[in-house]
């Protein structure tokens, strides 16, 4: 059983920086003193044993982080942006659904990656950042120099990374109901959960294991209810145990009994028997017994008669009714805590996984014929969209800069001359060098 869900995440944008001049008394026209933006918050994967599904993002449409502040005066810095932490069940499994979209006015520019796997979420306790914020842009402090003391521009903030995702959780069971054919599993499993299993007054009903999530709270487990076991079903008897590896990583079973059998501790020892030779690990789980159908009088007399030579030879059980629904609640309580007990704490060091850095060069210049050369680098895509190419100084920064990084070389010997128009990230910039 598989549950899927797709939603979009959206990194915080940074804040803006800011453009401002100290006033001081008798100082006519202070220096630049404008403070930088706020990063952006990140949009954060976190795993967490204590859940089994991925049912609280089932109607997620798009999860944003906050953006962080604008820069202020007297140099002052903007605040970050808060994260937004998302809590999956550990097993999760991300991927990339529609493209890793930027939005800057009406340049949009779709990196393809779909069907592309982010990360696989498999150990309690591991982050994966889904989408970063953007960095706070530089307030004009910051770009005063000797040849321009009074910059009259800031940095914008940069924008969010922005994906659509799409989570996938393969559902294991906490819990595995197990017992005779006809003990009512599929019975208990139809009032514990959503599951609609089919329930038969015959043996062999269920063919093969159904799941169901049992809420409790805010808590919840996953059930499976198992197809009935018989003796001999270790050998190959009935149906089997082949379905009992569905229930091998469970951390619990409960074993239902049906007191209106006529001899109830022969069933009882029957199925434990069956446990201990299955292989698959199933003696060792703790198992929780419950006499089921004590709706039924002829089972509740039974239950008085036996309870304790039941006692004595199997410990403590729980008395319930799938049908009346009697004890159910306490029953799925001590199950919930048996599951708690049997989960591993989380591991000392888990793993943070980032988003693959896809370019390992610092830039690069794509040219195909016919084509404007596009710029590709995080840096100069950086600076094209936080500076503001309309802005006499900005402009004469950002060439600076480019030039800086190397930029300009590489363009040149891509056959780049001035005036030529090159793409970055969905913008054309024409180049004067
Ligand atoms: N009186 C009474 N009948 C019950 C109760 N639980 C289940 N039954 C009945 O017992 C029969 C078997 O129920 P199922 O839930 O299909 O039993 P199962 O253990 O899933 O059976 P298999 O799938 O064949 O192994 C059905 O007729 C149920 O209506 C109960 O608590 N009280
Ligand atoms: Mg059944």
């Amino acid at each position: 059983m598989l549950d899927v869900v797709n939603f979009e995440v959206i990194g915080g944008d940074g804040g803006d920086g800011a453009v401002s001049f100290r006033r001081e008394k008798f100082i006519p026209r202070g220096g630049p003193d404008g403070g930088d933006g706020g990063r952006g918050g990140d949009v954060v994967f976190i795993a967490v044993n204590n859940i089994s599904t991925l049912q609280e993002y089932s109607n997620t449409r798009t999860v944003q982080a906050t953006g962080g502040v604008k820069g202020n005066t007297k140099q002052r810095h903007g605040a970050t942006g808060d994260d937004v932490v998302l809590y999956v069940p550990t097993g999760s499994i991300v991927w990339g659904v529609m493209g890793d979209s930027h939005q800057v006015g009406v340049a949009v520019k779709e990196i393809a990656m779909n069907g592309e796997r982010l990360a696989d979420l498999d150990e309690d306790g591991m982050v994966f950042i889904a989408a970063r914020g953007g960095r706070g842009g530089r307030g004009n402090k910051r770009f005063a120099k000797s040849t321009r003391q009074t910059p009259m521009f800031a940095q914008k903030g940069m924008v969010g990374q922005q994906k659509h995702l799409q989570i996938e959780l393969k559902l294991l069971a906490d819990v595995g109901l197990v017992g005779l054919p006809n003990a009512g599993k599929s019975t208990l499993l139809s009032m514990w959960s959503k599951a609609q299993p089919k329930i038969g007054a015959y043996e062999f009903t269920t063919l093969e294991p159904n799941l169901g999530v049992v809420y409790l709270g805010f808590d919840s487990f996953v059930a499976a209810d198992m197809p009935g076991l018989i003796e001999g079903a270790s050998k190959g008897v009935g149906l089997g145990h082949e379905f009992l590896r569905h229930i091998e990583r469970t951390k619990v079973l409960i074993h239902l009994v049906d007191m209106s059998r006529e001899d109830p501790i022969q069933d009882i020892r029957i199925i434990q028997g069956e446990l201990a030779s299955s292989g698959h690990n199933l003696g060792e789980k703790p198992v929780m017994l419950a006499l089921n159908k004590i709706d039924d009088p002829d089972a509740s007399v039974r239950v008085e008669l036996l309870h304790d030579e039941i006692k004595n030879e199997f410990g403590n059980f729980f008395e319930i009714s799938g049908q009346s629904g009697e004890g159910l609640d306490s029953l799925a309580n001590k199950a919930l805590e048996q599951v708690r007990l049997n989960t591993k704490a989380p591991s000392d060091s888990v793993p943070i996984l980032k988003p693959k850095v896809t370019e390992t060069r610092r830039f690069s210049v794509l040219s195909e014929d016919g084509k404007e050369p596009e710029l590709v680098g995080e840096t100069p895509e950086w600076w094209a969209l936080t500076l503001d190419l309309q802005q006499e100084e900005a402009r004469a920064e950002f060439f600076d800069r480019m030039k800086r990084l190397g930029v300009e070389r590489e363009l040149r010997r891509a056959g780049v001359k001035d005036g030529d128009r090159v793409k970055i990230r969905g913008l054309f910039v024409v180049w004067d060098m």
